[in-house]
């Protein structure tokens, strides 16, 4: 299919999609999916506009049961929230709340969900933007998709995983003490195209939270010239085209609430010398950023302390991207990370469905304060097809970290 179908599906499905209860019909679908595993998932009957601070302070669920997320890990650390599935977004979650063992709860998102999956091939066609109706794509799971979890309405998996050590501390000045971590895992499969996409946060024990997908099922089987692919199959007749990957998250972030959130970037200066100097940057104002060795993000509210007085904050990662710039029509792949002020119309980061906002996220960058600052966070996974990719195709996984810093006074094992 050509970009250009594609993007009239796309635009014309979403204008008429706004609301996360909406569903949309098969014929919005933007390109053929084989027909056993399409599911028009049910959107979710999510609450919306209860205050996370309320969430934190009361034991009233912000959600249903069959939305509601509340799991103990076991070295004591509680992680709680609520997922729909929204017919454009698809798996999105909601007011996330981490209490670190021993500790206050402290609200760290309001919502994150994918915001874009954009697949340029590297002929220069086709152009996909495969999020606009990631919902109605949700791929039914199988028990044994979703080991040692639940599966709420069929297609979402929330489950408990090992994550490896959690720290390993040798006996010299004591007992060796070491610990294994384990993460609750909260995923969706999507069908799209030949694709199926893994959408997957890992909360971990420690605080972190690992946003990732993973991209698996077939090849698209679009063959191009040696130039711009790799021979698979016998011999070299046919060149499987190179294409990339530019994943999209949106992190709504409120820490404690939306007041006091700032948004900070890190660099540390100096290079061929033997000293390095921290220089902090504050975004008063919508700003886009692009990653660097040693650069980092944080979310900070100076209104909310840990035991020993610090700011708490969630440091943001985004080291494994390939950084893909494309041409001038797709300004929004320019930057690995955006820094919006909220406005509930922004929430894909290209295609955006909705008319009185602006159609990218390079675009919602227009200088506006930032009081309740989203980010959006830029993937990028160059994949260069192989003979191993053959069906089914082995799972590529590409994704970010966010992790506490300083939310609590020491390690909260
Ligand atoms: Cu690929």
């Amino acid at each position: 299919m050509t970009v250009s179908l594609r993007l009239i599906l796309s635009c014309a499905m979403l204008a008429g999609a706004l609301g996360p209860a909406q569903t949309a019909s098969a014929a919005q679908v933007p390109h053929a999916i084989p027909a056993a595993r399409v599911s028009a998932a049910p959107a979710a009957q999510a609450p919306q506009g209860t205050a996370v601070t309320q969430a934190v302070r009361a034991p009233a669920a912000p959600c249903s049961a069959p939305y509601r997320i509340d799991r103990t890990l076991p070295n004591g650390a509680r992680w709680q929230l609520c997922w729909e599935m929204r017919t454009i977004e698809g798996l999105t979650l909601n007011k996330v709340v981490y209490t670190p063992k021993g500790n206050r709860p402290v609200s760290v998102l309001r919502s994150t969900a994918l915001a874009q999956i954009h697949v340029p091939y590297d002929s220069g066609t086709p152009r996909y933007h495969d999020i606009g109706a990631l919902g109605q794509s949700a791929v039914p799971l199988l028990a044994a998709d979703c080991p040692g979890g639940e599966r709420r309405e069929q297609s979402v998996c929330v489950t408990t995983r090992p994550r490896g050590h959690a720290y390993l501390k040798s006996g010299y000045e004591g007992p060796s003490v070491s610990a294994q971590g384990h993460d609750l895992v909260v995923f969706a499969a999507f069908q799209v195209g030949w694709y199926t996409y893994l959408v997957e946060w890992a909360f971990s024990d420690d605080g972190a939270i690992t946003p990732r997908v993973g991209a698996t099922g077939s090849l698209a089987g679009s063959t191009t010239t040696a130039g711009h692919g790799w021979p698979i199959g016998v011999g070299s007749r046919d060149f499987e085209e190179s294409h990339s990957h530019n994943v999209f998250w949106r992190l709504d972030f409120d820490i404690q609430g939306k007041a006091g959130d700032v948004v900070e970037q890190y660099d540390f200066s100096g290079t061929r010398t033997a000293k390095r100097k921290l220089k902090r940057t504050t975004f008063a104002k919508e700003a886009k950023a692009l990653s660097r060795r040693t650069r980092w993000w944080r979310v900070v509210d100076r209104g909310v302390r840990n035991a020993d007085g610090h700011p708490v904050s969630w440091e943001l990662n985004n080291s494994d991207s390939s950084q893909y710039r494309g041409p001038a029509g797709e300004a929004f792949t320019r930057a690995d990370v955006y820094v919006t002020d909220y406005r509930s119309c922004e929430r894909l980061a290209s295609v955006n469905p909705a008319p009185r906002c602006a159609g990218s996220v390079d675009r919602y960058v227009n200088g506006e304060r930032l009081t309740d600052p989203v980010l959006w966070v830029n993937v990028g996974y160059h994949h260069v097809p192989r003979d191993e990719d053959a069906d089914p195709m082995p799972t590529h996984w590409q994704g970010f970290r966010i992790t506490p810093r300083d939310v609590t006074a020491k390690n909260p094992h």
